[in-house]
């Protein structure tokens, strides 16, 4: 079998800023998000914003990993989920409300599309693999046809990753899958056999991502958060956008920067504090037994 080619959509951050996406470029990255499950936005996000923010989540990612408080783990050791600071000089809109990721997300969101989550996962080096798993239980069970998306996952790599440096799996096409025998309440990983016939129809894969792309990706998207030992922490920060009926706790931001993060076509689903928030220390483990 062939090995899947991820679609990838070449941009130029300084034009996306300002005009978003041409028309051919969005409808093809759309039809790919449809049947794929997700794309790669290539260049879409200023890579001078990464490098603040990098500096910013290694410095922290110290803090975490030398305190005394239990770490953050999902599903395994060495997967840490790691907030990037909600507060302003570290908040961009070319990350949280990227103007070609609202482009392609809203046409099938829809009017009053949601930003409900900044958070982010680190894979650390010398980390192993995550069980493959869908972050939401899916909507409904028992349907003979797959659900339009109403979430997806923005994720955004602070340093370049591939396969050898733990770049985040992902099943091509895994998110139409909609058999009954996946997990429905209380779990959210994908049994053997699911993952055995997924394989027979499109093999995982680890794409390759730059410092500047965005992953977009559907949440029913099968995935999982590969082992690497590549000597460099790979930090990757996630948004998540839903449609407006999608009920979520939402995320915790700073006062000032409410001004900052408003768009014509995107609402954060926020909770803007004032005075002290103890963004690194808030996350709890996720162990399945
Ligand atoms: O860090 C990754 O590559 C994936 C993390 C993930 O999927 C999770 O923790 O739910």
């Amino acid at each position: 079998m062939p090995l899947f080619e991820p679609h990838v959509v070449v941009c130029n951050w300084e034009k996306v800023a300002k005009h978003g996406l041409e028309g051919e470029k969005r409808s093809l990255a759309l039809s790919h998000l449809k049947r794929d499950g997700f794309i790669i936005l290539r260049s879409a996000i200023n890579p001078a914003r990464i490098a603040t923010l990098q500096e910013k989540m290694f410095e922290d990612l110290t803090t975490i990993l030398s305190s005394k408080e239990e770490l953050p783990e999902q599903f395994i050791a060495m997967h840490i989920q790691h907030n990037p600071p909600p507060t302003p000089p570290y908040l961009f809109t070319d990350i949280m409300c990227n103007e070609a990721v609202i482009d392609i997300c809203s046409q099938v969101l829809g009017k009053g599309m949601k930003n409900n989550f900044y958070s982010g996962n680190t894979n650390l080096s010398g980390s192993t693999d995550q069980p493959v798993h869908i972050d939401t239980p899916l909507l409904w069970q028992h349907l003979e046809h797959p659900y339009p998306a109403s979430s997806y996952i923005i994720n955004i790599p602070m340093v370049d990753c591939d396969s050898s440096s733990g770049s985040v799996e992902l099943w091509p096409g895994s998110h139409l899958n909609i058999d009954p025998r996946l997990p429905s309440d209380g779990s959210i990983v994908i049994c053997e056999e699911l993952l055995e016939e997924q394989r027979d129809i499109s093999a995982p894969i680890q794409p390759q991502l730059q410092v500047g792309d965005c992953l977009i990706r559907d949440e029913r998207l099968w995935h999982a958060g590969k082992g690497h030992n590549s000597g460099v922490n790979r930090p990757m920060i996630a948004l998540i956008y839903s449609c407006p009926w999608r009920q979520w706790e939402g995320l915790q931001l700073e006062k000032s920067a409410e001004k900052l993060l408003v768009h014509e076509h995107l609402t954060q689903n926020a909770h803007f504090f004032s005075g002290d928030h103890d963004y690194l220390f808030c996350n709890s483990s996720y162990i399945e037994k």
